[in-house]
């Protein structure tokens, strides 16, 4: 075998052996193998052989060439390998088996309360439904009698999406989807619509100790023969008392929705400053809690349900400010702070 051949093996084998990283491995492939790459190099000098020393040299080279591509594929696999096995090495140790730390974590002061008003509704025979968080105009506002242009769009400016979609503003945007839901077993089994759903709500506004831009709402209505106020005042204080677990005070006064006719806002006597008033009722010693009434017959029709033949009630309960209440806290803005010192003070007493 000529002796050039024999000496850039040689040399390969050595350069090979001293690599210990995939980019100097890239870089002795590109010097031996590439374009301009000693092996290379070889080939091109042939011209200068006889014709029998070419035919011998040509397959010596070629050999080699075969032999040194081989190797730089193995010796990559092996570093490659030995690269994740370091990675692998330097990650801290962690083991999926072992059980949680329960201690550690513990849930939101609004979730305690939604799980709560959920359990407390569950138990009058109502179903608890999801609905998403990006709703159409429609669901928010046309199908409950809001349509364009109506002033009552002024009190609840939202996020729109390129789409014409909107971050919720109201949970009783999903109103709409849950008569389509369950009417037909309304109509035809004479079973009744009751339902609540929990959501979170958007509202492009200014914040203040009691108001957030993102909050938490919980819907419910009750669709069947017959239903009155007097229904919708029961649930409403059957819920009240079950989640205080004490006499609470309670106002009722007219107040204007277009989806609910007549409607009311349902104040409570604010627990954090005991009626006297502060911040966090703005004052006035009560808070809106739970605006409510009865489902205006258009909202009905748009849900597929005569309005002659049935009525419903519908309430759309602030679940962060009755968690405030609850829990005592004084500015909503601590609920959404993420400060695991203050939020993670509140257990589930149930
Ligand atoms: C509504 O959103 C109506 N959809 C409620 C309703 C449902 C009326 C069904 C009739 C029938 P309102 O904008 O008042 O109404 O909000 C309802 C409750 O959500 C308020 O009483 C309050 O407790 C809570 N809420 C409203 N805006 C905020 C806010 N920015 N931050 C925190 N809580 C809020």
């Amino acid at each position: 075998m000529d002796e050039r051949i024999v000496n850039l093996k040689v040399q390969f084998d050595n350069d090979l052996n001293n690599t210990e990283n995939v980019s100097d491995l890239e870089g002795i492939r590109v010097s031996y193998l590439g374009k301009k790459g000693s092996i290379t190099e070889l080939l091109k000098g042939m011209k200068d052989l006889s014709n029998d020393e070419k035919k011998a040299f040509g397959q010596d080279v070629n050999i080699f060439k075969n032999e040194a591509a081989d190797k730089i594929a193995a010796k990559m696999q092996e570093l490659k390998e030995k690269e994740i096995e370091a990675e692998i090495k330097s990650m801290p140790y962690f083991d999926i088996s072992i059980p949680a730390d329960l201690s550690r974590g513990s849930y939101h002061p609004i979730t305690l309360v939604q799980r709560q008003c959920e359990k407390i509704f569950r138990s009058m025979g109502f179903t608890v439904e999801d609905y998403s968080e990006i709703v159409t105009d429609y669901e928010c506002f046309e199908s409950l009698n809001i349509p364009k242009h109506h002033p009552a769009r002024d009190m609840q400016d939202t996020y729109y999406l390129e789409n014409g979609q909107l971050l919720k503003t109201q949970t009783s945007a999903a109103q709409n989807a849950i008569y389509l839901k369950y009417k037909d077993r309304l109509i035809n089994e004479g079973v009744p619509i009751k339902a609540i759903f929990p959501g979170r709500c958007f509202r492009n506004e200014a914040t203040d100790a009691c108001h957030e831009n993102t909050f938490f709402q919980m819907e419910g209505v009750m669709v069947d023969k017959n239903i009155s106020i007097s229904n919708l005042i029961f649930f409403m204080k059957t819920m009240l008392s079950e989640v205080f677990q004490k006499d609470i005070n309670v106002r009722l006064r007219p107040g204007f929705f277009p989806f609910v006719e007549p409607g009311f806002e349902l104040d409570i006597s604010c627990l954090i400053c005991g009626g006297e008033g502060c911040p966090s009722c703005k004052h006035s010693g009560w808070l809106e809690l739970c605006p409510c009434g009865m489902i205006h017959p258009e909202v009905l029709k748009a849900g597929g349900i005569d309005p002659e033949e049935y009525t419903g009630f519908a309430f759309g309960l602030g679940l962060t400010r009755l968690a405030m209440m609850k829990y005592s806290v004084k500015d909503i803005r601590d609920l959404n702070g993420g400060s695991l010192k203050s939020l993670s003070q509140f257990t589930d007493d149930e």
